[in-house]
C-alpha cells in the first residue's frame, strides 16, 4: 500500500516518449516544499513506448534507493531517501481509451487530497504549478484554473484555426452551460481537493474534464491564474475531428444535464414550501385546540361544573393541560415524530415548555414594547402573538423535533 500523498500530480501520456521523462524531472524540481507529492502517469499503451520508458525510471529510482540503503547500512551513516518529497507512478492501460478517463483513472488510483492535472507535452508550464498550488492552499474548497483567456493569459504556436476554434468552444460553453465565472473553462490544466468531486458522477467523454467538473460540482469557487500555453516541440497534438465532435457532444449532454437538475431542483423547492406550509398550518391549529382547551378548563374549573377553584388555580392548571396536550399533538401530528422513548419525550417535552415559557415571556415584552411605543392595544396584541408564535414554531421545529428549518 502506498503512503498517502497532499497532491496527486496527473499527467495522462499517449506518444510522449520525447517529453515525460524531462517533464517529470522538471516537475519535481517546480513542486512546492512541504507537500508529499505522487506522480502519475497514466499511458494508453503507447506505441512509441513512453509506458516502457516511465516504468525503467521508476525501476531505476528504486533501486538507486535501495542501493543507497545498502550503502548507508554498510557505512552505519545516516541516509536521506529523498530530499524532494515526491514519488512517480505509472498507471498502464490497454488502449488508447480517451483523455477523460485517463484522468478519471489516475485520479482514481491516486491518493493525494489535492489534485492538479496537467498535459505532458511542455503546453502546460510546470513553472504555473506552484502558483495553483499557492492559490488552491490559500482557498482549499476551491479549483484553480490555469486560464490563457484572462489578462497575462495567452496562447503561442498554435495555428490561426485552432486558435479561432479553441475560443469558439469556450464560448460555446460559458454561454450554452451558463458559466459565468471562468472565461478558460476548456482548460486542461487545473487543480482542485479531492472532496469536491467526489459525489460527481462522471459520464462524459472525451477531451474536457473540467467542464464537467464545474458543471457537476454545483457552487464551487473558481479562482484563475493566467499562464502562457506553448504549443508542443516534440511529439504530435491527437486533437482531430473525433475530438471536437466529442466536445459538441459534451456540451450538449451537460447542458441537458443542468436543465434537469434546474427542474429537480424547482420540484425540490416546491415540494420544501409546501412541507413547510403544512406543518406551520398544522402547528397553528393545534396551538387553536390549544387555546380551546385552556378556556374549557379554566371555566370548568371555576365556574363550578367540576369544581369552585380559584381563578388562578384554574388557570395554572388550563394551561399545563394546554401546553401538555399541544405537546402530544405536535409531536405525533404537526413534526410526526415516532420516537416515544420516555427519555426522548421527556427531553422534548421539557423543551416544548422552556420554549413556551420564553414564547409568552417575548410576547409579554413585545406587547409592552408596542403599547408604549403608541400602537393600539388590540393591534399590540395581535403583533406580539404573532411574532411570539413564528418563533416559538420555528425554535420548536429545530431544537424540540430536530428538523430542518426550511422543508
Ligand atoms: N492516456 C491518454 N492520454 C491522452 C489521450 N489523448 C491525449 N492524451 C494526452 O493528453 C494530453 C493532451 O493531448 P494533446 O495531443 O497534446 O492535445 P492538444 O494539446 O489539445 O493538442 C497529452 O499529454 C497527451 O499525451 C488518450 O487517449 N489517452
Ligand atoms: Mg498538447
Amino acid at each position: 500500500m502506498f503512503e498517502k500523498a497532499d497532491l496527486s500530480v496527473i499527467i495522462p501520456t499517449y506518444n510522449e516518449y520525447e517529453n515525460i521523462l524531462q517533464l517529470v524531472e522538471i516537475i519535481k524540481d517546480k513542486l512546492p516544499d512541504g507537500l508529499f507529492t505522487e506522480i502519475i502517469i497514466v499511458d494508453d499503451n503507447s506505441p512509441d513506448g513512453t509506458g516502457r520508458l516511465i516504468a525503467n525510471y521508476i525501476e531505476n529510482a528504486l533501486s538507486k534507493v535501495c542501493s543507497g540503503i545498502q550503502h548507508a547500512h554498510e557505512n552505519s551513516s545516516n541516509f536521506a531517501i529523498n530530499t524532494r518529497e515526491s514519488i512517480v507512478r505509472l498507471v498502464r492501460r490497454e488502449n488508447k481509451s480517451g483523455l477523460i478517463s485517463a484522468i478519471l483513472q489516475g485520479i482514481k488510483s491516486s491518493t493525494g487530497k489535492y489534485i492538479l492535472v496537467m498535459d505532458a507535452d511542455f503546453s502546460h508550464p510546470p513553472e504555473t504549478i506552484p502558483l495553483l498550488i499557492n492559490e488552491l492552499l490559500r482557498d482549499p474548497n476551491s479549483i484553480v484554473v490555469a486560464s490563457r483567456y484572462i489578462r497575462g493569459g495567452s496562447i503561442r504556436g498554435w495555428p490561426y484555426k485552432r486558435l479561432l476554434l479553441s475560443r469558439l468552444a469556450a464560448k460555446i460553453a460559458i454561454h450554452g452551460l451558463k458559466l459565468c465565472n471562468i472565461r478558460d473553462p476548456i482548460s486542461g490544466f487545473f487543480a482542485f481537493p479531492r472532496h469536491i468531486i467526489e459525489n460527481i458522477r462522471f459520464d462524459t467523454y472525451g477531451y474536457k474534464l473540467l467542464l464537467e467538473i464545474l458543471v457537476k460540482a454545483q457552487g464551487v469557487r473558481v479562482k484563475e491564474i493566467p499562464y502562457t500555453f506553448i504549443d508542443r516541440k516534440s511529439g504530435e497534438s491527437k486533437f482531430d475531428n473525433r475530438v471536437m465532435l466529442d466536445y459538441v457532444h459534451a456540451v450538449w449532454h451537460l447542458y441537458r444535464y443542468g436543465r434537469e437538475s434546474k427542474l429537480v431542483t424547482a420540484e425540490e423547492e416546491k415540494r420544501r414550501s409546501v412541507l413547510f406550509l403544512s406543518k406551520a398550518a398544522r402547528f397553528y391549529s393545534v396551538g387553536a385546540t390549544g387555546l380551546l382547551l385552556n378556556y374549557i378548563v379554566s371555566m370548568m374549573l371555576t365556574k363550578g361544573i367540576i369544581s369552585n377553584f380559584w381563578y388562578l388555580q384554574a388557570s395554572t392548571i388550563g394551561i399545563i393541560l394546554s401546553i401538555t396536550s399541544n405537546f402530544f399533538l405536535n409531536k405525533i401530528w404537526t413534526f410526526e415524530d415516532r420516537n416515544f422513548s420516555p427519555r426522548n419525550t421527556l427531553k422534548q417535552y421539557g423543551m416544548f415548555l422552556g420554549l413556551s415559557t420564553v414564547g409568552g415571556v417575548v410576547q409579554l415584552i413585545l406587547l409592552y414594547l408596542f403599547v408604549q411605543s403608541g400602537f393600539q392595544y388590540t393591534a399590540s396584541l395581535v403583533l406580539a402573538v404573532a411574532a411570539a408564535s413564528v418563533s416559538n414554531f420555528l425554535l420548536n421545529k429545530k431544537w424540540t423535533f430536530r428538523e430542518k428549518i426550511w422543508g
